[in-house]
């Protein structure tokens, strides 16, 4: 039973640049808990709605002022002086308070930095670390996800010089965190050597920290990722694998999908999926189809069985609703959960839970808006997420994560999850 002194919040700064905010959670016993709220770049229609002030005079209209205001009026105002059992209690009455199917009057942003920094504070009330709090929350035991780590980035993450948003490695037999960053290191740093000879410029980089040349089209960026797990003297396949982030919503429109200069149909994309993932070794392929084709997920999931496991992300938007469609009509393989999506813990919870009863996959996913806070790691570790999805190994709002994944390998007796790979 914790009862809530008050909440607050700040308006605080992403890896992007753009706003976004810091909760306080304190307890009448003084004990505090404070989380920062990430943000998406390519997001899914079916999230819960991101509050923004829509004052074109601050950050283009991107400012969270008001749902900084939020929580430190009507939010503070009905937690302060009231008791609560759970975690799942508090989020309750956050939904209720909100009163909208998708928290627009509050705003997802609002109510998950208040859901989290309470979930701290309750952690820091049992003396337990943040993934002991969780996973005692979710009934698991806790264990270290395999990191998906982004190598090159496309699509709505840099700019769109290529269609497909991300090409990440997967380490499927690294025994342990540090030996799969190690390892994700050498490739990342032979991927640079070979796109600065390549391109001859000095490479920028993309939201998540990934390399983003201007290839010139999607299989030359699978390709060139191949060639950079040989040149780091890796087999490719066995020792280190692909994923990739299609987000193909984003190059969409009337039925048709914009890639490398062409204009294909649902069953282009699946021709070309099939031929991807029989020619380059890639185990996970995310939101390959349009976030509202269950008919063409229902194919894809059947054309790459054997290869591929799809993921599914703008599919599903963390929502239980959309889970259970998704199973009911075997449109998928795993579930991205990612928290801000659906704007409680309580709800991604029972989003993770729906998915592991299906027998899928969880791969617990970081946003391209991060900040250096922490807290994703925990998530991961707590509810014995399958995967993580953080971004690459540059930038601290990534590596924030890497990192105290590290520290925990390090200082507990944590695991690192054992996965069959094949799809
Ligand atoms: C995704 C995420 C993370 P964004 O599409 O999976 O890579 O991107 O946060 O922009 O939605
Ligand atoms: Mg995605």
């Amino acid at each position: 039973m914790s009862e809530i002194e008050s909440v607050s919040a700040v308006e605080i700064l992403d890896s992007r640049g753009r706003p976004t905010l810091l909760a306080f959670c304190r307890l009448a016993d003084g004990v505090t808990g404070q989380a920062s709220v990430p943000s998406g770049a390519s997001t899914g229609a079916a999230e819960a709605l991101e509050l923004r002030d829509g004052d074109p005079k601050r950050y283009d209209g991107l400012g969270c002022l008001k749902a900084v205001d939020n929580i430190k009026g009507e939010i503070n105002d009905a937690l302060a002086g009231r008791h609560f059992e759970s975690q799942a209690e508090l989020d309750h009455f956050l939904i209720e308070l909100d009163g909208t199917e998708n928290k627009r009057r509050l705003g997802a942003n609002a109510i998950l930095g208040v859901s989290l920094a309470f979930c701290r504070a309750q952690a820091s009330q049992r003396s337990a670390p943040l993934y002991a709090h969780l996973a005692q929350l979710a009934g698991l035991g806790p264990r270290l996800p395999r990191p998906m780590i982004n190598l090159f980035s496309g699509g709505a993450h840099a700019g769109g010089q290529v269609a497909i948003q991300d090409v990440q490695i997967v380490v499927p037999r690294a025994g342990s965190i540090r030996q799969t960053l190690e390892i994700t290191s050498e490739v990342f740093r032979a991927a640079f050597n070979l796109v600065s000879e390549r391109y001859g410029m000095r490479l920028l980089t993309a939201d998540e920290g990934g390399l983003a040349p201007p290839f010139e089209t999607s299989e030359a960026m699978l390709s060139t990722a191949v060639e950079a797990i040989k040149l780091a003297g890796y087999f490719p396949g066995l020792e280190v694998s692909l994923a990739l982030d299609v987000a193909a919503s984003q190059f969409y429109s009337e039925g048709r999908y914009h890639i490398d200069g062409n204009s294909i149909d649902r069953n282009g994309m699946l021709d070309l999926f099939y031929e991807w993932c029989t020619t380059f070794p890639i185990v996970r392929l995310e939101d390959g189809l349009h976030e509202s084709d269950w008919v063409g997920w229902q194919q894809l999931k059947k054309v790459l069985a054997g290869h591929t496991l799809t993921i599914g992300d703008d599919l599903l938007c963390t929502n239980p609703a959309r889970i259970r469609r998704a199973i009911d009509l075997q449109a998928c393989a795993s579930l991205l959960l990612k928290v801000n999506q659906i704007g409680t813990l309580t709800e991604a919870l029972e989003a993770m839970r729906l998915a592991r009863k299906a027998n899928w996959q969880v791969v617990v996913s970081a946003r391209s808006g991060e900040t250096e806070d922490d807290w994703l790691a925990d998530l991961a570790v707590g509810w014995a997420g399958d995967y993580i999805k953080v971004g690459s190994i540059t930038q601290s709002e990534r590596l924030a994560k890497y990192n105290r994944l590290l520290i925990l390998e390090a200082t507990t007796d944590l695991k690192l999850t054992n996965l069959p790979t094949a799809g």
